[in-house]
Formats: C-alpha cells, structure tokens, sequence
C-alpha cells in the first residue's frame, strides 16, 4: 500500500517507483505520473424560513459524487450565523461536480450540486423547512398524523 501526503497545491507529481528485494532493484523503474488534488474547503450557506439563518451544531452533511457513492460526510456539522465551512476535504477532483446533502433532525433534507474549483467553493442551500415532525428525511402522511395528535 501506498501512502501520499498532499500538499496544498495541484500539480502532477512524477513519480518513479523501484521495486526491491533485499535492497537490490528488481526489474525496470516504472514511471507513474499522478495528479495530486488537493484539500478542498467548502463554505455552506443555509437559511431558514423568513429570512433566518440556520444556526446549531447537529447539522449532518454529506458529498456524493456522480456514482451516488458518499465521498465525505461530517456527522456534526456547526453552522453559525448562516454559515458554515468544512475545510481538508480530501479526494475531490477539481472541475468534477457533486451532490451535496444537508440534513438537520426535524427539518427536510436539501441537496446542491456543486461543480469543485481550487478555490471559494460555496455551497448555497434552499431554505430548511421544519416540517419533518417524524425526523425520518422526508414529508410524507405521517407528519401530517404527528401533527393532529
Ligand atoms: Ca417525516
């Protein structure tokens, strides 16, 4: 396994690679070419009704890529005044888009989708709307009996 530490910056990095058995080379060296993307800082904007900025610490947030596969998630996210900012999110590849998910308990879930730049990435959602009285992601008829009763 191989284990690379990235820098803040992008830029192909050649690489050779030498296998060795008992300190002596086997083989031919093998020339790897990579593109090291770098940490990604995402900024997130979110509102509520009436023109409120969301505001708590148990705020859920989550980064699909186009195969629907989960690339990152923060299970605890702080938003404050509005806003809130991820930073050293790994493995994004610039200019590759994504679909962001926010989720806080009792409210329904909003997406984004967000196309990665090397800077000022910002992530704007619809407004929160607090009527997942049943806290299970959705609006469904069961909100509706959680509120009659
Ligand atoms: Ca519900």
């Amino acid at each position: 396994m191989l284990h690379l530490k990235t820098g803040g910056k992008t830029a192909p990095l050649p690489l050779k690679i030498n296998l060795t058995k008992n300190e002596r080379v086997m083989g031919n060296e093998i020339n790897w070419p990579l593109e090291i993307v770098q940490e990604t800082t995402i900024k997130i904007i979110s509102r509520l009704l009436f023109g409120r900025k969301a505001e708590g610490d148990d705020f859920k947030f989550l980064v699909y890529n186009q195969r629907e596969e989960i690339v990152y998630g923060v299970e605890r996210l702080t938003i404050k005044n509005g806003e809130g900012e991820i930073k050293g999110i790994k493995n994004l590849i610039i200019s590759d888009e994504y679909r962001l998910v926010l989720i806080k308990p009792f409210y329904l879930p909003r997406q984004t989708f967000l196309k990665i730049n090397e800077n000022d990435n910002q992530a704007v959602f619809g407004v929160l709307l607090p009527f997942d009285f049943n806290n299970d992601g959705q609006l469904s008829f069961r909100d509706l009996l959680w509120w009659l009763n």
